[in-house]
């Protein structure tokens, strides 16, 4: 709530109950929520084709996305960022196209952090 109205006392004894406002002294900033990225492990997606969707969507460097590729391929899942909600769903629509596209059964999804 931004501000209470409240009733008090009557402190000043002129026969009605004194109204006051209190303001917020801390404004509220709740940050919004954040979303967790993950791509899974397949049999059949290339090692390339995963390597070259973390650089193209994700913004790593070759080495940074060979890492993360097989950190997958050994672990099963792997968080690849962490986004708005809005921003999140891009990026999932994004891969899970482009992986149709090539026709790899490669998997990308979404969970609040
Ligand atoms: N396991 C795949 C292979 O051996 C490679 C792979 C890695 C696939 C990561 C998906 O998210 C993935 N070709």
């Amino acid at each position: 709530m931004a501000a209470d109205v409240y009733m008090m006392a009557d402190k000043e004894g002129d026969g009605d109950s004194d109204i006051g406002v209190k303001l917020d002294t801390r404004p509220k900033t709740k940050r919004p929520p954040l979303y967790k990225v993950l791509i899974l492990n397949d049999d059949y997606t290339p090692m390339e084709f995963v390597v070259h969707v973390l650089e193209r969507f994700f913004g790593m460097s070759h080495a940074q996305a060979f890492e993360l590729m097989l950190t997958v391929h050994k672990k099963g899942v792997a968080v690849v960022g962490v986004f708005s909600f809005e921003i999140a769903e891009t990026k999932v629509a994004q891969v899970m196209d482009f992986a149709q596209r090539h026709q790899h059964p490669l998997q990308c999804t979404m969970e609040k952090e």
